[in-house]
């Protein structure tokens, strides 16, 4: 039990300069046009840093920075790029407090999260791509006797990368630590939402990396990520975001023939059958846990479980429970470590959330919990708290379709399992999804019949670096995590050798 300090007030683990420019070639460097903007922490509302406000020439210096890197980096030995990434995870690991605080205050998510998952799961998985890259091998193929194609994995050179708010430093070493591993240099542009608690790290971890192999230049959608999306200076374009955001990508990388990768929208069903409830034991209170988790992060996250799905036959009774363990997550301050849920991560994401709460009660849907806005006075007035919110109603209505990236739950109900599989699917997304039975084969059929990237079955929320992660339909291209995702890193080089000593 520990309240944090505000960053950089008496007894604070860590402060924040109160302006950060781009981090380009290992030099904090200024923006080209020398404008910057202001950076709010969501949990008061309140400016704390401003950040360089970057444009297309910012994008071209630190591509300049990037492409004198890539060659030289692009050939170091495996052994070398790992032991870089392990340092990286050592000194993350070395500051985890300071950085957990870091987060929590540029994003607002609750620090208990910050300390228990976010920073340790980036330090995993800067250590799985240390690992990963050692193992893994190229292949042969023997052709005929005289003929062998040897198949080497190659560099693509210099990437791009551009990230969301929700999840700022662990999406950032989501996309950094397969990129390095592999061998290329990147140019990454955070959210312009949540920028500072990166620069910190980086203001902490750039010593580590050879100049010029990982730049990161801040800035808005249109003035800074489309420039370094659209550059025919990039060998691949990277992105997490909107739906919507996601299409202009694939268009920007068609014009250079670049790949993309793409982890979009999600709309998470998570389906719980009757017999979840046929024993007050373990596994009922691990459902419960997981029907609750539509909070988890405020409910700013991708899979976030946000249409639960019930059974007829446990319905009332499911959600009596159900709505009662909701009432039980404690708000407030997001750096008191007792708290599970805090602020949402901006004001425009606070408003779009509150207008589907509107829409929800305006579609007919039941409010069984929350459905408001949560005042708080003192420090935390003028930041942006939402009560988590269940409505009940139906899957055609916007707020089971619609994302909405806040902590509000869609419930209904289904007869059967054939009805369970056909709202589940019924949705543009296929992120996400959750299974809850303890029928081994519902489990394992449902599992496999969802059209979804990752279904948990009798779990959810559970990140490991080793499972591949992505979407299905438009919720994305590609996967991350895994081995797989050094794959999306680097290009197949065939020498194709003959070695005969007589003509054909
Ligand atoms: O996303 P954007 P926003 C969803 C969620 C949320 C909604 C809007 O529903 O409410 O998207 O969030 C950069 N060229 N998700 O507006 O715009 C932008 O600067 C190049 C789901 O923040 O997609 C930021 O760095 N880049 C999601 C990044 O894209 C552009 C996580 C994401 O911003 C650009 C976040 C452009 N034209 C939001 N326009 C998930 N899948 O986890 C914007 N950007």
């Amino acid at each position: 039990m520990a309240v944090y300090a505000n960053p950089g007030t008496d007894g604070a683990v860590m402060s924040f300069e109160s302006r950060y420019d781009n981090w380009i070639g290992n030099q904090w460097t200024p923006p080209v046009k020398g404008q910057y903007f202001e950076n709010p922490s969501p949990i008061n509302g309140r400016t704390f840093c401003e950040i360089a406000r970057s444009t297309a020439e910012d994008i071209d210096l630190a591509l300049d920075a990037a492409h004198k890197a890539a060659p030289a980096w692009g050939k170091t030995a495996p052994a070398e790029r790992s032991l870089v990434l392990l340092r990286i995870a050592d000194r993350i690991e070395e500051n985890l407090e300071k950085i957990a605080v870091a987060e929590s205050w540029d994003n607002g998510k609750a620090v208990r999260e910050t300390l228990a998952a976010d920073i340790p799961l980036a330090v995993d998985h800067l250590r799985y791509f240390a690992g990963a890259l050692r193992a893994q091998q190229g292949s042969i193929s023997e052709i005929d006797e005289d003929t062998v194609a040897y198949h080497f994995h190659e560099p693509l050179g210099v990437v791009g990368q551009i990230i969301p708010w929700n999840f700022p430093i662990l999406m950032a070493i989501w996309k950094i630590a397969p990129a390095l591993a592999a061998g290329n240099a990147i140019v990454l542009k955070p959210a312009e939402q949540t920028p500072a608690s990166i620069l910190y790290l980086i203001s902490l971890i750039g010593d580590l990396l050879p100049e010029g192999v990982l730049n990161v230049v801040n800035g808005f959608g249109v003035e800074a990520g489309k420039p370094l999306a659209s550059s025919n200076r990039i060998r691949k374009i990277a992105f997490t975001g909107e739906t919507t955001t996601g299409r202009l990508i694939m268009q920007y990388a068609s014009e250079n023939i670049i790949p993309v990768t793409l982890e979009l929208g999600g709309k998470s069903p998570n389906i719980f059958f009757d017999d979840v409830l046929i024993a007050d034991d373990g596994f009922r209170q691990r459902a419960l846990e997981g029907f609750a988790m539509f909070a988890l992060n405020q409910g700013e996250v991708c899979t976030c479980p946000s249409r639960a799905l019930i059974q007829e036959g446990i319905y009332d009774d499911f959600i009596e429970l159900g709505v009662e363990r909701v009432k039980h997550i404690k708000q407030g301050n997001p750096l008191d470590t007792e708290t599970m849920m805090g602020a949402q991560a901006s004001n425009d994401q606070f408003e779009k959330i509150t207008s589907y709460l509107s829409i929800g009660k305006e579609e007919g849907a039941e409010v069984l919990t929350g459905g408001e806005i949560l005042e708080l006075d003192g420090d935390l007035a003028g930041g942006y708290y939402i009560k988590p919110t269940v409505f009940a109603g139906s899957n055609k209505m916007r707020i089971f379709q619609e994302e909405i990236f806040g902590p509000v739950l869609s419930v209904a109900k289904f007869a059967d399992y054939n009805e369970a599989m056909s709202i589940a699917n019924d949705t543009l997304y296929g992120l996400g999804a959750g299974v809850w039975s303890r029928d081994g084969a519902t489990a394992y059929r449902a599992g496999r019949e969802i059209q979804a990237g990752r279904v948990w079955t009798n779990t959810y929320h559970d990140y490991p670096a080793h499972a591949a992660f992505g979407g299905y339909k438009q919720s994305g291209i590609g996967r991350e995590n895994h081995l797989v995702m050094l794959e999306h890193y680097q290009q197949t080089k065939n020498l194709l050798v003959g070695y005969a000593q007589s003509p054909k």
